[in-house]
């Protein structure tokens, strides 16, 4: 599992549930965190070296990049130069479509995600004939990473960070919200305090680890190593979300 920080455990949890002998090693791009305020080609350099190096070292049977934002900039790129298996995570537009019964629905993610064209041909092809509201909430990331790390959150930071979608919404009347940045649902009842009980949050997290099951269906698993989770940034910092991955079953924590 890839991501800038501690979003890729929304990720593993729904992994958890349909593979729950795969063995895991997390890989969190700390140094590099936020990607949602850095340039395209920052973030392409940064995940393909990264996966890279995950790759030559251990060899995994599949990546998953858990962070929209890597995603929607990286993937094609990465699959080219990679032997190794590659599933991504992109905002999940299409299952929101689906079960809006407004027709008016918002999409949270960074802001880099929400300038992507990736992003423009999900709107083309899914919410035709819909409104799709978009807002870049980089704010929330950080307030994310606290959260696991034992901080509270206060529901005034939420609310600042995401009051640009409802700012868009000119009495129409919302009642869906993608939660496209991995980091969003490990936040959902803060975003619901802040944005109303009564919207439905949607992210691809489950149809992630659908995908990776079926694509690996016809391993089998053995837990000869314990699962780990690595950082890019400083180690004793990484430290402090020792809880929160002793949560997803990771007790191990390296520098990578
Ligand atoms: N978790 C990442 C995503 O899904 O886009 C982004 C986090 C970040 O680095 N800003």
């Amino acid at each position: 599992m890839f991501d800038s920080g501690v979003g890729g455990l929304s990720v593993l949890g729904e992994l958890r549930k349909v593979l729950p002998q795969a063995p895991i090693i997390y890989a969190a791009d700390e140094a590099g965190l936020p990607y949602g305020d850095k340039s395209e080609a920052e973030i392409a350099a940064r995940v393909s070296g990264l996966l890279g190096r995950m790759a030559e070292r251990w060899q995994p049977r599949l990546i998953c990049i858990a962070c929209n934002t890597a995603s929607t900039i990286a993937l094609g790129m990465v699959r080219d130069v990679l032997e190794t298996p590659i599933v991504g995570t992109v905002p999940a537009i299409k299952p929101a479509a689906a079960i809006t019964r407004t027709g008016v629905f918002g999409l949270l993610g960074t802001e880099a995600t929400m300038r992507q064209a990736y992003v423009d041909d999900l709107e083309t092809e899914f919410a035709a004939g819909k409104t799709l509201l978009r807002h870049g909430a980089n704010g929330l990331v950080p307030l994310a990473e606290a959260k696991l790390r034992g901080e509270p959150v206060s529901i005034d930071a939420v609310a600042e960070a995401t009051k640009g979608l409802l700012l868009q919404v000119h009495g129409q009347e919302i009642d869906t919200v993608v939660l496209a940045c991995t980091h969003f649902p490990l936040l959902a009842d803060e975003l619901h305090a802040a944005l109303g009980r009564e919207l439905t949050f949607v992210d691809g997290s489950e149809g992630i680890a659908r995908r990776i099951a079926q694509l690996t269906r016809d391993q089998a698993f053995e837990r000869s190593n314990p699962d780990r989770a690595v950082t890019t940034g400083d180690l004793a910092e990484f430290r402090q979300l020792a809880d929160a991955f002793a949560g997803y079953g990771i007790a191990r924590l390296e520098k990578f």
